[in-house]
């Protein structure tokens, strides 16, 4: 019975994973957080944030001290600046992301790229199945 559970789980996941098409994942802001604080996307999908009150910013990078800060992308998200967009078409990998202002205060996030879909053989969307639960 439970390997029957597992089955339809992995099934499910199988069959969400091999939508190729890119997607739009979307993060909201609210006070000092970012949620979902960790997403995990695929190769060629977009991230957007939404604003929803205060001033912050969605600034690419660990933090202030990163030296690559900003290099990807670095929106304001505010009252005038209420969406923000990036989409990921870089190699995959861990792209964290935090707000300037905030950033002292712990508001981070991070982005986990995971490879695109070649052909949607089943041994690559596994592998990928796989890399969410490492
Ligand atoms: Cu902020």
């Amino acid at each position: 019975m439970k390997s029957m559970i597992w089955g339809a789980v992995i099934a499910a996941c199988l069959t969400i994973s091999v939508n190729a098409s890119a997607d739009v994942i979307e993060v909201a802001q609210d006070g000092l957080l970012f949620i979902p604080s960790e997403v995990i996307i695929q190769q060629g999908d977009t991230v957007r944030w939404i604003w929803g009150n205060g001033a912050h910013t969605v600034t690419s990078g660990a933090g202030l001290f990163d030296p690559n800060m900003a290099s990807l992308f670095d929106f304001p998200l505010d009252a005038v600046n209420t969406t923000a967009e990036y989409t990921y078409d870089g190699p995959p990998g861990e792209y964290p992301y935090f707000c300037i202002p905030h950033f002292f205060l712990g508001m981070t996030g991070n982005v986990t790229v995971l490879p695109a879909e070649t052909t949607g053989t089943e041994e690559a969307t596994w592998s990928q199945v796989k890399a969410l639960f490492q």
